[in-house]
């Protein structure tokens, strides 16, 4: 697309942008027009290597024809049925095939429509499972330092990232946080899982005896913690959480909004660090993207305990309009058909040897005080500009985009997500242009 002016809006005061510098974007936009595969087209005409898959979701590159042709049927053939009380056959296809997919032992699943939302469902779909089985006092909800599920009240409750935070009151009551992982001093540049950290898992012990198991409900965490800046789990520290919740019969829930569809080179993070959590929450890749939708999904054991009382009486008061939309589930189920013919849910095991060392490669440029990775997740942390926190990063990002790449910024953070359809020689061009970008950057 050439002609810059006939993509660009006249006006761009309205929209109040999402997590944005809106001043700083609307002084000087940057605007995408259209992406295929590994790029993005601004407008401009610039093509852009897509270094994030956008927001971490767009996991099989973009416009494949298999999700376009399915979109497009599907509105044309049944646009929308009711989610209470009606159902539509793709809705139930699609959970089939989620469950095909998932760890063993999740065997039932809920549509939302997004990772809020999937995370909003999951801590009432635990706090109700407690209630019906007649231990109502389980109502605490532990979360992690850094942790990041989603921007609704429940899901910034259990976060732990101050920012998202700070603004809004009082959240939720009943909330603690274990402590974060992240040990640069002691970790920085590992390659894979941490050797050191391990422990902090046993900082659950100590909120259980702080609280008493009786008054938890459910522990959330993302295997790997995404939006904070990529920290990976010390070796060991899942397995643990994992048998510290079930000693105390305290739900345990994994936030794979970012982990889940491939990116760890495993269907989901579970599958990568050998855990299986009560509930798994997820959403972004589930449709690459392309249309709204979250799953979460859960035990029989949680399900079953749901399906007493009278049978005409609804079992669980929760659920959306567009819970299991016709058009969202067969742009998901087109999605994972995808996946499947192209390998695409462990493609990443196969890179992540080849992304790491490239990664690795940028030990010494400037700035740089740690580099990390896991799968195709990789990040890389920069010294901050004294007294100007995350400045220098966000230069990086702007720099990157002129040159031609999308990465992602978090605090001095620099996190690469690319689609898992990248080439290794694409890899290697976007690990360069960064290696140009932190040498051009203050
Ligand atoms: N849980 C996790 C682990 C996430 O990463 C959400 C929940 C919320 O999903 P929704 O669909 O409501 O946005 C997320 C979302 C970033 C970035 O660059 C990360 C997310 C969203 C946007 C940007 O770090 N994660």
């Amino acid at each position: 697309m050439s002609n810059s002016t006939a993509v660009m809006p006249n006006d761009l005061s309205a929209f109040w942008m999402p997590f944005t510098a809106n001043r700083q974007f609307k002084k000087s936009p940057r605007m995408f027009v259209a992406a295929k595969d590994m790029h993005y087209t601004t407008s401009d005409g610039r093509q852009v290597l897509d270094g994030t898959a956008g927001l971490w979701c767009v996991n099989a590159g973009h416009a494949r024809p298999k999700i376009v042709e399915a979109i497009a049927k599907q509105a044309a053939e049944l646009d929308y049925a009711p989610a209470f009380q009606m159902g539509h056959p793709k809705a139930f296809e699609l959970a089939n095939r989620l469950v095909d997919i998932a760890p063993a032992g999740l065997d039932h699943v809920l549509f939302t429509n997004s990772g809020s939302e999937s995370v909003e469902t999951a801590l009432k779909v635990a706090l109700a499972y407690h209630r019906v089985k007649g231990d109502g006092a389980r109502s605490r909800l532990i979360g992690r330092e850094r942790g990041y599920h989603g921007v609704n009240f429940g899901g910034i409750s259990v976060g732990g990232i101050v920012t998202n935070r700070k603004m809004f009151g009082t959240l939720l009551g009943g909330v603690d946080h274990m402590p974060h992982t992240h040990n640069i001093a002691k970790n920085a540049f590992t390659k894979g899982e941490p050797q050191h950290g391990t422990e902090l898992a046993d900082e659950l012990e100590r909120i259980v005896t702080l609280h008493d198991a009786s008054t938890i409900a459910a522990v959330i965490v993302e295997p790997v913690a995404g939006s904070t800046g990529v920290l990976i789990p010390p070796l060991g520290y899942l397995k643990r959480l994992r048998e510290i919740t079930k000693k105390h019969g305290i739900l345990l829930i994994f936030d794979e909004v970012i982990t889940g569809y491939g990116r760890l080179g495993t269907p989901f993070g579970a599958d990568y660090f050998g855990v299986t959590p009560d509930i798994m929450v997820t959403a972004k890749g589930l449709t690459n993207g392309v249309i709204p939708m979250g799953a979460v999904l859960v035990s029989a054991e949680i399900h079953d305990a749901f399906m007493g009382g009278p049978e005409h009486v609804i079992e669980f008061f929760h659920g959306y309009t567009y819970s299991g939309n016709p058009v969202a589930s067969a742009a998901a189920l087109a999605t994972l058909e995808t996946y499947k013919d192209e390998g695409l849910l462990t493609r990443g095991a196969e890179l992540a040897p080849y992304f790491e060392e490239a990664l690795h490669s940028l030990k010494g440029e400037p700035h740089v005080i740690d580099i990390r990775n896991i799968g195709l997740v990789g990040a890389i942390e920069l010294d901050p500009i004294a007294g100007q926190p995350t400045k220098r990063a966000f230069s990086a990002f702007l720099a990157a985009y002129e040159s031609g790449y999308l990465i992602r910024t978090t605090g001095d953070i620099i996190a690469l997500s690319p689609p898992l359809i990248i080439s290794k020689s694409q890899i290697a061009e976007l690990i360069d242009g960064i290696r140009a970008v932190l040498r051009s950057i203050a």
